[in-house]
């Protein structure tokens, strides 16, 4: 299930979920022998799911081999792949038709004049790492291999619709908007086609013109700007969903939009004029039993928790999360930070400077803005994770991103997760300034390790704001915790790992971010425990990351209640 709703209604689309051949090829030999041909000696596996599922695969990481049969009226096909972990190769009947590096976005490739009847597609997914990899094989997650996301074909017929944004403007009043449609067209056809082109919002009709594409041309149209009255806000309390049709005469495209404005001013972050305090947590799309091919019924039961301890926000702790997630928080109210794989001091100082991997960081973004622009929850985009901003070459980088996202991601808020507060040179660009910092859990040089850590950082850290001159943009804790086995208690406050020190530690953060005037935010790390990579060695209990404030099954640990009574209050109280 890709979407929470159909998103053609004319476009043939045949779902290619289910059954599939599997072979593991550790020997790299699989193309050389022809396995694009044909999987000898393969067994069936579900997708999507993740390899590392099956028995004895858990540690597997290399080449995987996938091959489905399916039929086809046959002419134009579109295969669309919502996550292949980490590179895809792909065949059809033996012939390489593409390829895409990244686990966490959908990629498509369209191939001309097949004929009707039977065919055979094949994938290689690759896990493998390298020096260039997204992200660096040093890594808090697991890093899981295979197809984790939905695969469908589609039959694509004269001119068609390939994306589609809702650009809008709100007026000061946010009562109208300024709308206009970025329609990006494809003619299936080798011969000129002419059709009707046309975009409904809801009801209401902003375009409709005829339009003419010689044989596979492929264009975008900026359809002229309409203004649509008595907008009906998307807001956390209500949040007011729009369809958006966009139809060829063969074609078609649907999709859902929201109306909000999110803007920073003095020092406050501001959601259709109104003042939010973020009380978030940092989640991963993961799950021990289903790795990142993440089921959309717990979807639903995360968001129920997540609304449950009283957030009014979540980070997509490290990467894109599935569209249909992003269907669901649409639906839920919740504001949602979505970012790129580009995690921590994994990527070292000859990664940063290397132009393959900054590049491969900008097509991800890019990736990121089309896929995912037009979900209305989306209000922050985060560059990157804790790379070593303090050096010249994150600040390059950080423009380019910057750049981008300002250009191409629409009304939403751009900042990194910096764990640098004290020597960070690019939280100039930012909208917001997030702080990634674990006192008390940690040992940093000059910490003491006792609570009272945080308190002396507040100070400190308001000091570098002024010095620098960023003092006046909001800032948000974006990650601080502490690990708890689930079960384990003491009765001495200073005992680590057990549920109580972790429900304390939060509780001391919580109250002095929600009490300093200059923090608009904070996102606890994190949602639910993890599985982690072995690269992390022995700081990772279990080979888990501890820091859940629920347990991998989704259970919670004494600190969950303390962050529902505390966030609760915050909500009522304001900041
Ligand atoms: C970092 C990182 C997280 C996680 C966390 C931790 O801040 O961004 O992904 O690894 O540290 O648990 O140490």
């Amino acid at each position: 299930m890709k979407r929470l709703f159909d998103e053609h209604k004319i476009r043939s689309v045949t779902d290619l979920d289910g059954s599939w051949l599997f072979l593991t090829d550790p020997d790299r030999i699989g193309e050389a022998e022809g396995w694009q041909n044909g999987l000898e000696n393969a067994k069936s596996v579900i997708v999507p799911s993740v390899w590392n599922n099956e028995l004895g695969l858990l540690t597997y990481e290399g080449y995987g081999w996938y091959e489905k049969v399916f039929t086809t009226e046959g002419g134009t096909l579109r295969f669309e792949f919502g996550s292949v972990m980490t590179q895809a190769d792909v065949w059809l009947d033996g012939v390489k038709i593409g390829n895409h590096y990244g686990a966490f976005t959908a990629f498509y490739i369209i191939v001309n004049n097949v004929s009707a009847g039977e065919h055979r597609l094949t994938v290689r997914a690759d896990s493998s790492f390298d020096s260039k990899s997204f992200p660096q094989r040093y890594t808090d997650w697991y890093n899981y291999g295979g197809i984790a996301r939905d695969v469908s074909v589609e039959t694509l017929k004269g001119i068609t619709i390939l994306s589609n944004h809702l650009v809008y403007d709100l007026s000061e009043d946010l009562g109208t908007a300024l709308v206009h449609a970025e329609l990006e067209l494809y003619n299936a056809e080798s011969t000129a086609v002419e059709s009707n082109a046309c975009v409904k919002l809801g009801d209401t009709v902003i375009y409709c013109d005829k339009v003419k594409l010689s044989g596979n041309e492929h264009i975008t149209v900026k359809t002229p700007v309409q203004e649509i009255k008595d907008i009906k806000l998307w807001t956390m309390e209500e949040p007011t969903l729009y369809t958006i049709i966009a139809s060829t005469d063969t074609d078609d495209l649907i999709d859902r939009t929201g109306f909000r404005k999110i803007e920073v001013k003095d020092n406050d972050i501001l959601l259709n004029g109104r003042s939010i305090e973020l009380l978030g947590v940092n989640r991963h799309e993961e799950h021990p039993e289903w790795g990142f091919a993440f089921p959309a019924k717990l979807m639903y039961r995360d968001i129920d928790l997540i609304k449950d301890m009283g957030c009014n926000t979540v980070r997509g702790s490290h990467y894109p999360n599935s569209r249909i997630f992003m269907d669901m928080i649409d639906e839920s109210g919740l504001l949602f930070w979505s970012e790129i794989p580009m995690w921590g001091c994994g990527f070292g100082e000859n990664a940063l400077k290397d132009p393959e991997v900054v590049a491969k960081g900008l097509a991800m973004h890019k990736e990121m803005t089309k896929q995912y622009y037009n979900h209305p929850s989306i209000v922050i985009w985060g560059m990157h994770n804790e790379i070593c901003t303090a050096w010249e070459c994150a600040y390059d980088i950080t423009k380019q991103y910057y750049e981008h996202l300002r250009a191409e991601g629409g009304n939403r808020i751009i900042t990194h997760a910096s764990n640098h507060p004290f020597d960070d040179i690019c939280m100039g660009f930012n909208d917001i300034i997030c702080i990634n910092i674990y006192y008390g859990w940690y040992g940093y040089r000059g910490s003491t390790g006792k609570l009272s850590d945080w308190d002396e950082f507040v100070v400190n850290f308001e000091k570098r704001l002024k010095e620098q001159g960023w003092f006046g943009k909001p800032v948000i804790m974006s990650e601080f915790g502490a690990g708890a086995l689930a079960g384990f208690h003491s009765p001495f406050d200073t005992v680590r790992w057990s549920e109580e020190y972790q429900r304390d530690l939060l509780e001391h953060c919580l109250e002095l971010f929600h009490r300093t005037d200059y923090m608009r935010g904070t996102y606890i790390w994190q949602f639910c425990n993890i599985r982690t990579s072995p690269s992390m060695d022995i700081n990772r209990v279990r080979y888990f990351n501890n820091k859940g404030i629920l347990d991998e099954y989704r259970n919670p640990k004494a600190a969950y209640y303390k962050v529902k009574e505390l966030y609760t209050r915050y909500a009522k109280e304001g900041k």
